[in-house]
């Protein structure tokens, strides 16, 4: 193990370098360094006899397939991760000693997984469910994983429920249908049965469940935190990644087409905008609590089921990841990283969150059998950047050789060597709270609210949020086919706003639910997607252009376009190039076969010459599509007519034109990502 220096700069991508491998223009061996003179013919007796036995680089080589595949994590299965750097913006001296935040001189890196939660492998993308938000800190003074997900607060308060909710949602047992989805009824029953988990599902049903991108996704450690400071001072904290983007969801409908069209569309996504320089940002937030006002909210501040309302605890932020460099290999980086809320660094601690003391098990458990033994840290992502030295010996796959013959404390041979560090030094003490209690099982009544913050959320959305939480409700409780669950479900969500469960309950051909109406007021802004940060950067469109399209004027709008930050790509009938009037060319990205409406974020279509009647429809499917979407929708030249015909001319969101103020014009209707105010019927 090689020593680090203290400012840990790109030491994570230098430790890294030792274990990367190019096998381009090498020889072909054996694992064993033997060139191999044949790769393509087993051994065999004769020509067309029967493959022998001693052919040992066809038997390592089949074997060694045989085994390419682990287990896939019995939640989070289907992710994508990226490397990246974190710096603090201002020394957190005061709440906290860990090292990583204190001087913003420092570059931290850092290793970021995002996730669906419950779909396998190969599961889509844009399925609708909460998406983790993983993030290893490679610190000077040991590995730190903020391990968080996409929505603020979880379905159960404690961990030994998880089981429980993971089965209820995951694929039916007895015929491991549907996939990726909550829609069915075990999760629904799940929930009417465990109300503890109203305020998730409140999250689940609204467009965070289904982001445009990983990019414009927040992140939410969840639970209370300490932060404890170099005079054992501590304070609650609350981490929250804020995406420079802002936050921006999809539409249900193209969220279920994106998941034929482009499976892979987040993925995709994230790795493109970090090969094309595009480096997405997210800046680090905290919510910060004094310890004597632990008991000074009309919630429990260790409950995992509360937000710490934004307006009642103000958001600091304090520093910036940046998403800089794509994996080299994804089995060996995204598949073998092993994270868990359990790796902290001094500076940081746990509270008593009855969900978080549950995870502190859970994660390292998990990773002996899905990564194969206690060596996991040992494989090179999951490597902490500085020296680490114990007496921790063995088991599968062992790389370290330790040497000497010592591997116990206390010892006189080794000068009582791996020796504990004092505090003074960097040793970590686990926070002293008191604790008193007798041993039960049994959970505090100040968790017992489970209404009041989801109705905050519901106060909270702007009126086509609210619809669009109807709507999923109304889909997924929808394919439930079980009466009862389904009329127990609207009855549990009518205390948190009762006309939204009536209107459910009318969708489903339900009962009307007779709860009490919630008194619950309040609302909080920051909640809402409406009140998020609204820019053109990052967006992608699609550009429909025939032969005879108005080269010079057209390639200027692009340019301005992608000067804005926004990427593009041509769409036609053929491949190949496209011909402007002035004999221009460009080149065709996709054919209306290659592609689809929904994978962009607005349509501009310059149209051409002589278009035939097969362009003509295509190019309106794309339009149409992109209405019903409320998304942007801009035309030049030629394209104008398509609009005149749909007879969208004046509609929210749509914008004809040409030069300088169609672009600035367009961008800001792009910018503001979706026209709810359009007229879609
Ligand atoms: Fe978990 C993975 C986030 C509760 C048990 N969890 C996992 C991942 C994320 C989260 C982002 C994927 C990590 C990766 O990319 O490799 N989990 C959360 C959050 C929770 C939460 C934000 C609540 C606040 N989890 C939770 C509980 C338990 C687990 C209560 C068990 C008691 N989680 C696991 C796990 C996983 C996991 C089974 C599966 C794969 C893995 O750990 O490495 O141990």
């Amino acid at each position: 193990m090689s020593e680090t220096p203290k400012n840990n700069e790109n030491s994570k991508q230098k430790q890294l370098e030792q274990f990367r491998v190019n096998d381009a223009n090498k020889k072909l061996t054996t694992n064993q360094g033997l060139k191999v003179s044949e790769d393509g013919l087993s051994l065999t007796a004769g020509k067309r006899g029967p493959t022998l036995m001693e052919d040992f680089h066809f038997r390592e080589k089949v074997t060694h397939f045989d085994h390419e595949r682990i287990p896939e994590r019995v939640v989070h299965a289907r992710g994508t991760a990226a490397h990246g750097e974190f710096e603090v913006y201002e020394s957190m001296k005061p709440y906290t000693k860990a090292k990583f935040l204190q001087d913003p001189n420092v570059r931290t890196p850092v290793f970021v997984r995002f996730s669906t939660v419950v779909g396998s492998r190969g599961s889509a993308d844009t399925v609708r469910d909460v998406r983790g938000f993983a993030t290893k800190f490679y610190t000077e003074e040991g590995n730190y994983d903020l391990v968080a997900n996409n929505m603020p607060v979880f379905f159960i308060q404690d961990g030994i429920k998880f089981p429980d909710i993971v089965h209820a949602i995951k694929p039916e047992p007895h015929n491991e249908i549907p996939q990726a989805s909550g829609a069915h009824d075990t999760f629904w029953d799940f929930v009417a049965n465990n109300q503890e988990s109203a305020h998730q599902v409140m999250w689940l049903m609204s467009d965070r469940a289904i982001p445009r991108s990983f990019r414009m996704m927040q992140g939410f450690g969840i639970h209370a935190f300490r932060f404890v400071n170099d005079q054992g001072k501590a304070h609650f904290v609350k981490f929250h990644w804020i995406p420079k983007l802002g936050v921006h969801s999809l539409v249900w409908d193209e969220a279920e087409k994106i998941a034929g069209k482009n499976p892979d569309f987040n993925r995709q996504d994230l790795f493109d905008a970090i090969e094309m320089g595009d480096f997405p940002e997210y800046e680090l937030g905290v919510q910060i609590i004094e310890e004597k006002d632990e008991f000074a909210f009309d919630f429990d501040i260790l409950d995992p089921t509360k937000i710490w309302p934004e307006e009642d605890v103000p958001l600091k932020i304090i520093g910036k990841l940046t998403l800089n460099k794509n994996v080299d290999n994804f089995f060996a980086e995204t598949e073998q990283v092993a994270f868990h809320p359990g790796h902290i660094v001094p500076g940081i601690d746990f509270t008593n969150d009855p969900l978080l003391q549950g995870r502190l098990f859970s994660y390292t458990d998990t990773q002996l059998i899905r990564l194969g033994g206690p060596n996991f840290h040992e494989i090179p992502i999951n490597k902490p950047v500085c020296p680490f030295h114990n007496n921790q010996r063995d088991g599968y796959h062992r790389q370290t050789i330790n040497k000497g013959k010592v591997s116990y404390n206390n010892n006189s041979m080794a000068a009582h060597t791996p020796a504990p560090t004092t505090e003074e030094e960097g040793g970590f003490v686990h926070y002293q709270e008191k604790v008193e209690g007798s041993v039960v099982q049994a959970r505090s009544e100040s968790f017992n609210d489970h209404f009041s913050q989801p109705k905050l959320f519901w106060n909270s959305m702007s009126p086509s949020e609210k619809q669009h939480i109807i709507d999923a409700f109304s889909f997924e409780v929808g394919r439930v086919k079980d009466k009862s669950v389904r009329q127990q479900v609207v009855d549990m969500f009518a205390n948190v706003d009762l006309a939204m469960a009536a209107e459910i309950a009318n969708n489903l051909g339900e009962t009307p639910p007779t709860a009490e109406e919630s008194t619950v007021t309040k609302a909080s802004p920051a909640l809402s997607q409406e009140n998020t940060n609204k820019t053109p950067v990052g967006r992608k469109i699609g550009v429909i252009l025939h032969n005879g399209f108005h080269d010079a004027e057209v390639k200027d709008i692009l340019q301005r376009l992608n000067l804005a930050g926004v990427a593009y790509e041509i769409i036609s009938d053929k491949q190949g190039v496209v011909t402007g009037k002035s004999k221009d060319d460009l080149m065709v990205d996709h054919t209306f076969s290659t592609t689809d409406p929904v994978l962009y974020d607005a349509i501009y279509i310059a149209g051409g010459k002589d278009v035939n009647e097969k362009f003509y429809k295509n190019a309106n499917y794309f339009i149409m599509e992109a209405f019903k979407h409320y998304k942007a929708i801009g035309a030049t030249h030629d394209g104008i007519a398509w609009l005149e015909v749909n007879q969208m001319i004046e509609s929210p969101g749509v914008v004809e034109g040409n030069g300088k103020s169609f672009v600035e014009k367009f961008l800001q209707d792009i910018a503001k990502h979706r026209h709810w105010d359009r007229n879609v019927v």
